[in-house]
């Protein structure tokens, strides 16, 4: 199968490169469409931001009730138009509300450890669920760990997966996902990207999301969403199974691109 491009829906107010402007049914579903339009094959759907600082202890959560209202008519909308939607939250009330919308996949960027409901939302659902690695001990703010990256992200992730299937989460339901950005420097974050091809020899499907952040802004300057596509295209080479990307069009394009390198690959 090619790379699946998930497009990104977030309506949170401070989310760091769309908040506040998707936050009326209306502007959601219009802009869920215009990603539709551009190739997205998933909408994420997100009610709460998880730019850096916004869940660190005390900072403040948006309130449960208002992230179900963000999502939940979003969702029952998109789904009703055939749309397939995941839903991004840490919250197991969101999750099943959201399943229950139509959503068929679980986005927990805390990897199903920040509600020690989730597991068993997860695992009662037919959903697909997504674990992705966000270990703020781990990393914090230390320089130059990308060699240590990679083993820690994966042993990490496969402890995350292997309690998954433990709770009754059936192993091919379950995608990882590296947490690009997550509390990682850009070092991290690109020895990580090269080091995928040992993420997708685990057999679990993985999903990418770099689009956007800081280490490609630092990189392109104003061409970010350009970096991104380049990204999409790499990892779709070393066979990711999905991208989560902002700019659904260039990253559709760069995927063609990448499909049909492959589809011409020279044997001797
Ligand atoms: N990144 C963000 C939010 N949700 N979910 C997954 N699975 N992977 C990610 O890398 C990820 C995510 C933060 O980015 P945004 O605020 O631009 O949506």
């Amino acid at each position: 199968m090619s790379t699946q491009i998930m497009g990104i829906l977030n309506i949170t107010e401070d989310s760091f490169s769309d908040g506040g402007r998707y936050l009326h049914l209306d502007a959601a579903l219009a802009h869920a469409r215009e990603l539709i339009a551009a190739g997205a094959d998933i909408i994420d759907v997100g009610g709460e931001s998880t730019r850096p600082g916004a869940t660190r202890p005390g900072a403040t959560r948006v309130p449960e009730d208002l992230e179900h209202a963000r999502v939940v008519p979003v969702i029952r909308a998109l789904s009703e138009m055939g749309v397939t939607c995941s839903v991004d939250t840490m919250r197991a009330s969101v999750a099943e509300a959201a399943l229950a919308a139509g959503a068929t996949i679980i986005n927990d960027v805390s990897g199903a450890q920040a509600d020690p409901a989730m597991l068993g939302v997860m695992a009662a659902s037919d959903a697909r669920c997504c674990l992705m690695h966000w270990d703020t001990e781990r990393f914090g703010d230390a320089a130059g760990t990308s060699q240590a990256a990679v083993p820690d992200v994966l042993g990490r992730l496969l402890g995350l997966a292997r309690e998954a299937e433990a709770a009754g989460v059936a192993r091919e339901r379950i995608i990882i996902d590296p947490g690009l950005g997550f509390a990682k420097t850009a070092e991290d974050n690109w020895a990580l990207l090269a080091a995928l091809p040992a993420f997708v020899a685990t057999g679990y499907p993985v999903l990418v999301g770099a689009s956007r952040k800081r280490f490609l802004n630092t990189l392109s300057g104003s061409r970010v969403d350009v970096a991104t596509a380049t990204v999409s295209a790499l990892a779709a080479a070393h066979g990711a199974w999905c991208v989560r990307v902002h700019d659904v069009a260039a990253t559709h394009a760069a995927l063609a691109v990448a499909r049909a390198w492959k589809e011409h690959e020279w044997t001797a």
